[in-house]
């Protein structure tokens, strides 16, 4: 199994996910500061030219979209208990992904780190960044107030749905170096305290 991955981006939800279930895996970087996710090599494995992307060793394409890979890998590892085997569990997972993966990211983050896909005026970038903080403050918010869980997000226990919002609040406080609200920020201390993301962190060369 091989993880395309460029260092702080989304993907390193991924590498967490991969560090917790601990089986071996490759990575391989594709740098999008550096552009690499258009060059030709990387377009054959994913045409999207985004990562994450996880090869699975199975000769087919490439396993792309971060609610998939982590479906993918939490229901293909079941010791590794990182999806819950109750269905409503379960589908909490995959609704605490989605509003990671479909709203915060690409409204509160996407946003504000690629303006120009935004507007194609240099003048209207601080207003669209401006507006993504606004995003991103209002969604840390309501996950906050509606939060059920103990130190992880659901109920129930760690789970891949705590990688995703792991690399969302590692943007707030780390990137952006905004606080994050109290919930969220116990959060984020103690998916700082895992080793698994400890060495997914190393791996990619950032700070804890
Ligand atoms: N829908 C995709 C989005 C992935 C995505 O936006 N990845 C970003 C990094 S966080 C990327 O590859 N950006 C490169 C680009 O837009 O050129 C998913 O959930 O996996």
């Amino acid at each position: 199994m091989k993880l395309y991955y460029s260092p702080g981006a989304c993907s390193m939800g991924i590498h967490v996910i991969l560090e917790e279930i601990g089986k071996p895996y490759e990575l391989s970087l594709v740098s999008t500061k550096d552009g690499a996710q258009h060059k030709p090599e990387y377009k054959a494995v994913n045409p999207k030219s985004k990562v994450p992307a996880l090869d699975l060793d199975e000769g087919g394409r490439a396993l792309t979209e971060w609610p998939a890979i982590a479906l993918y890998l939490g229901s293909s590892n079941p010791e590794s208990g990182l999806l819950p085997k109750d269905p409503a569990a379960q589908a909490r997972a995959l609704e605490a992904i989605d509003y990671v993966t479909g709203t915060i990211h690409p409204n509160a983050f996407t946003r504000q780190f690629r303006p120009a896909n935004f507007s194609v005026r240099d003048e209207d970038h601080p207003q669209v960044i401006a507006q993504a903080q606004e995003n991103a403050d209002k969604f840390f918010e309501l996950l906050d107030k509606n939060w059920t869980g103990d130190t992880w997000i659901l109920p129930e226990g760690y789970s891949v749905a705590d990688a995703a919002l792991f690399f969302v609040e590692y943007w707030q406080a780390k990137r952006v170096g905004k606080p994050l609200p109290p919930k969220l920020d116990r959060h984020l201390k103690a998916m700082l305290e895992r080793p698994a993301v400890k060495r997914a962190l190393e791996q990619e060369g950032l700070a804890a």
